[in-house]
């Protein structure tokens, strides 16, 4: 199951010993101790937002959560290597992304405690907010990058999804349209080797990045565990949907490490030896080990980290509990910019049915007030 075929990128081997590879080098040659620090930081607080958000679930505070346990690496490494007027099209998973973004941790979970059909302003962080609908968001990223090279400005759209994804219509038609067109366009896959209960060998009898070149999209296929080669292919692409080269498909080879969902039970369909086999390849394990032979990992950096996880999971626990619940019938307010008579005769049947569960004491009170 795990793949060390000579395709696969790696510049951080699993003990941490940084290999020099001659064409993605130069794309990372400015990550020094501090910067290198600075991406462990993310992994670990992302890390600690992901545990936190999954017991506040446990706890009957979020409806749901897909944890992106295993995926730090993927999402740290190429969040971390975009500017802030490229755009971001994710999936449901890329809650490290978003972190990364400056997205409010609020936020972050208000859909998933179900207060809001949308947890952010797409527009004041260049991120779309998670697209459930499995490849959709990868239309939208062409879309979107068709215009920007239309506007003639040199941002770049780059759209997230997983491994099961590339079955899906969608993803194969924005493909065949960035290619038409070389929009500029990253296509980042995180093969996490399951989509719920189905292993990609099922859908995929050669490596997904192979599926690309077919569109005539170039393909670089990489250790999505290894936070320095997902920065430095991220970093390749962008430069060459920036330029002018067109899309550019990136498939990160990593591991779902938790369930697809809370709602999912992994146990059910996998074996525990391939998730104990993954765990030696932990991404953030792997940086430590990176970061302790350059005598960066200090007590002092242990702790400053752990603090600064301990508060992330803090806020995000006070901000989730502390939200006050959306007023029912605000449920109705977004659907159209202007409401229509389907929707306020819904709105109407909604707000009867409400009062149904009125008790006498709210009668009686109604009939004070009124
Ligand atoms: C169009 C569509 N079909 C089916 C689903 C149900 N569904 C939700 S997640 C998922 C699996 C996706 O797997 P993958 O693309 O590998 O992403 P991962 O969850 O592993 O990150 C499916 C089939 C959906 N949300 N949308
Ligand atoms: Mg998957």
């Amino acid at each position: 199951m795990i793949d060390s075929s000579p395709q696969l990128v790696q510049l951080l081997a699993i003990d941490g010993e940084r290999k020099p590879r001659g064409d993605f080098d130069p794309w990372v040659e400015d990550l020094d101790g501090t910067a290198l620090l600075a991406l462990y930081r993310d992994m670990v607080v992302v890390r600690r937002i992901d545990t936190e958000a999954t017991a506040l679930q446990r706890q009957g505070e979020l409806g749901l959560w897909p944890p992106l346990l295993g995926q730090e690496a993927a999402q740290v490494g190429s969040a971390r290597a975009l500017r802030s007027d490229d755009f971001i099209f994710p999936s449901y998973r890329e809650n490290a992304v978003a972190y990364c973004r400056g997205v409010n941790l609020i936020d972050i979970v208000k859909v998933w405690r179900g207060n809001a059909q949308s947890g952010w302003d797409p527009y004041a962080v260049n991120m779309a907010t998670p697209a459930i609908i499995i490849g959709a968001q990868t239309l939208h990223a062409t879309g979107w990058a068709l215009g920007a090279q239309r506007d003639d400005v040199d941002s770049v759209a780059i759209t997230y999804f997983g491994d099961g994804a590339t079955s899906q219509g969608d993803v194969n038609e924005a493909m065949v349209f960035a290619a038409s067109f070389q929009a500029p366009v990253v296509f980042f896959c995180q093969n996490n080797q399951w989509a719920i209960s189905e292993p990609v060998g099922v859908q995929a009898h050669r490596n997904i990045a192979d599926r690309a070149p077919g569109f005539d999209i170039p393909s670089l296929r990489i250790d999505g565990n290894d936070v320095i080669a997902v920065m430095a292919a991220t970093r390749m692409a962008l430069d060459r949907a920036r330029t002018g080269g067109g899309p550019t498909f990136i498939e990160a080879v990593t591991y779902r490490m938790g369930p697809h969902t809370t709602a999912d039970d992994p146990t059910r369909y996998r074996d525990p030896a391939e998730l104990a086999e993954w765990k030696t390849r932990d991404p953030v394990l792997r940086l430590h080990r990176l970061l302790n032979s350059l005598g960066q990992i200090t007590p002092e950096v242990e702790a400053a980290t752990a603090a600064l996880a301990d508060a992330a999971a803090a806020e995000l626990r006070a901000g989730c509990i502390g939200m006050p619940d959306p007023e029912p019938l605000s449920v109705f307010d977004h659907v159209y910019a202007t409401s229509n008579a389907t929707l306020e005769r819904q709105r109407t049947d909604y707000a009867g049915y409400l009062r149904s569960f009125a008790t006498e004491h709210d009668s009686a009170e109604q009939n004070r007030k009124a």
